[in-house]
């Protein structure tokens, strides 16, 4: 699996599969969640509501991860995580990094090659951009080396700041340095400053 990183928004990218840093209600909220929906439509909402009403009647839990389609993205999917929220005492990284790798296990069941995510936890839930970037990779890395599927081939981290995309681009390590991976052209604004590495 690629990992690469990408500087812009990620209502904007065209993946198979963007991810959501929802909450457990489903029923959408700010930071990236509202920029999804606004991005996708009302349909985003509607089919979060049919999902409460059925399967998650009592929310999505923390860590885990479920789709729904993408509406008007450029994204066929939307695959909606609850990060934990440490301003209410959920600190456990293990339920961060449950994040991304159920996240990438719902994008292999939907036959996603590619799938973009946000920085999860680090806007209003209160989790350090650093301690993010290395969870996350740390999780993917990890569920890339598990896997038996041919399955997702990149998985992009799509970082709103200049900050952000550098810290990350910090942690992925040696590899980032390399130039824009193939797929994305230097005068391409949507792809942003891109760094690529394989894991
Ligand atoms: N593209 C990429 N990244 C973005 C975008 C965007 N369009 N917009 C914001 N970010 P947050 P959380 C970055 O707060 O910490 C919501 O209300 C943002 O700068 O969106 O998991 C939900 O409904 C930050 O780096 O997610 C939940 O209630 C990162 O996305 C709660 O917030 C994540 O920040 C989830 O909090």
């Amino acid at each position: 699996m690629r990992i690469e990183i990408v500087q812009g928004d990620i209502t904007a990218r065209p993946v198979d599969a963007i991810v959501n840093a929802a909450n457990s209600s489903l029923l959408g909220g700010g930071g990236v969640d509202g920029a999804i929906h606004r991005a996708a439509g009302p349909e985003l909402l509607e089919a979060c509501r049919l999902l409460r009403s059925g399967e998650l009647q009592n929310g999505l839990a923390v860590g885990a991860a479920v789709a729904t389609p993408g509406f008007r993205l450029p994204a066929t999917w939307v695959i909606h995580t609850a990060g934990p929220n440490r301003h209410v005492g959920q600190t456990n990284p293990a339920l961060l990094a449950s994040c991304f790798t159920e996240s990438l296990r719902i994008a292999e069941g939907l036959g996603a090659r590619s799938v973009a995510f946000p920085a999860v936890g680090a806007g209003v839930y209160g989790w350090d951009a650093r301690q993010v970037a290395q969870v996350a990779l740390d999780a993917i890395r990890g569920y890339a080396a598990r896997s038996k599927e041919p399955g997702v081939e990149v998985a992009e981290f799509v970082l709103f700041s200049a900050e952000m995309a550098a810290i990350f681009r910090d942690v992925l390590g040696g590899d980032a340095a390399e130039p824009a991976a193939a797929g994305h052209s230097a005068d391409d604004p949507a792809a942003g400053e891109t760094g690529g590495g394989r894991s």
